[in-house]
């Protein structure tokens, strides 16, 4: 049988700063989704100030907001956070697209890992369900992917 080599994310403590960008919109929600990414980061043990938190407008500027923060070369991961809530209008899509796709695509630039915490949702019911003091908690998710990714990285390099 060949024999392959296996690599995977063990938990275990990560060195370095991390960016959470926070949207302005909605912001009963994204202060949930923070309030959700803060946790899971001080209970695997990144202390407040290895975080920074940047306030932004709205999800459609987070790529370049992410750009920026990345380019500093200061952080490990940039964990992004928002919520869009569907209108009656085309709106919702081109801030949703723009948001997806901009974040990917600068993740790829930058090559840092960067995690979508970003609510697209129908109605406000969804948001909280997504933003609730549970591990349904989006902001948690993607804190946790960030650490995920950082110590996977390091692992392949
Ligand atoms: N931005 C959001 O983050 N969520 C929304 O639900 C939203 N809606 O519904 O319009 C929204 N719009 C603002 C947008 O992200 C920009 O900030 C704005 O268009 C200025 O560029």
């Amino acid at each position: 049988m060949t024999e392959f080599r296996e690599i995977a994310d063990e938990a275990g403590p990560v060195d370095g700063r991390v960016a959470i960008l926070v949207t302005r919109w909605n912001s009963f929600i994204t202060d949930s989704l923070l309030k959700g990414a803060l946790g899971a980061l001080a209970r695997h043990g990144v202390e407040p100030d290895r975080i920074d938190v940047i306030r932004l407008p709205g999800a459609f500027e987070l790529p370049i907001v992410a750009k920026r923060t990345a380019a500093t070369g200061n952080y490990r991961a940039i964990i992004a956070l928002g919520c869009v809530i569907r209108g009656g209008t085309p709106h919702f899509e081109y801030v949703s697209g723009e948001c997806t796709t901009g974040l990917g695509q600068v993740q790829r630039e930058v090559d840092l890992p960067i995690t979508f915490g970003i609510l697209t949702v129908d109605n406000v019911e969804q948001a909280i369900e997504r933003a609730s003091d549970d591990p349904n908690n989006k902001g948690e998710e993607a804190a946790l992917t960030a650490l995920e990714m950082i110590r996977l990285l390091d692992k392949i390099s």
